[in-house]
């Protein structure tokens, strides 16, 4: 298939800009041109590293993308805390993501909003990794396909074909996360299979096939390879294992 793979760390709130360059040059170190070729490999770092970051990559010129982990769904103005699409684009980003759970549990970021950022992000030349997931009482109610596909039906709510086209989607189980519960690589395909399945019939072949589905949740070296197999699962969210650069590096060489 013509999809190629994403591993995108979420770094969360972790690490400061001198940090950040540290495991930034180690990444690099540890996997090859063709490595990186092969599989496409982003890091969203924390908004105050994210100079590190473009400095790092650009006088290395190293083949690594990079993107926030949040946007402001307005342009500019008195949104004291906030940070515009129009910045990130000019500190080099390629990705931004949008309605991570932990952003919709924690910053009531309600779908709604969500759709704001995936607009926004598109305003600013930026490719929104637009986050899905179900929280415990929903998948023990059967619920979780229909709830994903509500999220990412309001997620893409007023974008135009070519843009659902480029855009990024992660399916993260709330409840894989931190409950000591793995979801299985059939249950990650099950719910992208699902998602794909609900941008075929809404937007057609072409974009249902170009569209890149993550899975993300508790992912690491040792479970990578069993995920990636699953046909509908073009990359993963990677949290906490992205933090380790050599970690990171071996679930980028899933393959070998
Ligand atoms: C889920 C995921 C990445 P982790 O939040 O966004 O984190 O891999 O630490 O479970």
């Amino acid at each position: 298939d013509a999809r190629r793979p994403l591993m995108a760390g979420n770094w969360k709130m972790n690490l400061n800009h001198f940090e950040a360059n540290l495991l930034v040059q180690k990444l690099a170190a540890g996997l090859t041109e063709q490595q990186l070729t092969d599989v496409e490999v982003a890091v969203l770092p924390p908004f105050t590293d994210l100079r590190t970051v473009q400095t790092a990559v650009d006088g290395d010129k190293l083949q690594i993308e990079y993107g926030a982990q949040d946007i402001s769904q307005h342009k500019s103005g008195a949104y004291t805390g906030e940070i515009a699409g129009s910045m990130l684009e000019k500190l080099g980003c390629t990705y931004v993501l949008a309605g991570h759970s932990e952003r919709r549990e924690y910053h009531n970021e309600d779908d709604a909003i969500v759709n704001a950022k995936v607009k926004a992000a598109f305003a600013s030349n930026l490719t929104p990794i637009l986050c899905v997931g179900e929280g415990l009482s929903v998948r023990e109610a059967n619920g979780h396909c229909a709830h994903c596909a509500s999220q990412l039906d309001a997620g893409l709510a007023g974008l135009k074909p070519e843009q659902v086209k480029q855009i990024v989607v992660a399916y993260e189980p709330v409840w894989a996360i931190g409950t000591g519960k793995t979801a299985t690589p059939e249950d990650a395909q099950e719910v992208c299979g699902e998602l794909r399945a609900r941008i075929t019939e809404k937007y057609g072949d072409e974009v249902g096939n170009a569209v890149r589905i993550l899975y993300g949740g508790s992912v690491k070296a040792a479970n990578i390879a069993a995920i990636m197999a699953k046909p509908d699962v073009d990359g993963a969210l990677i949290g906490g294992a992205s933090l380790d650069a050599e970690e990171f590096a071996s679930i980028v060489r899933f393959r070998e």
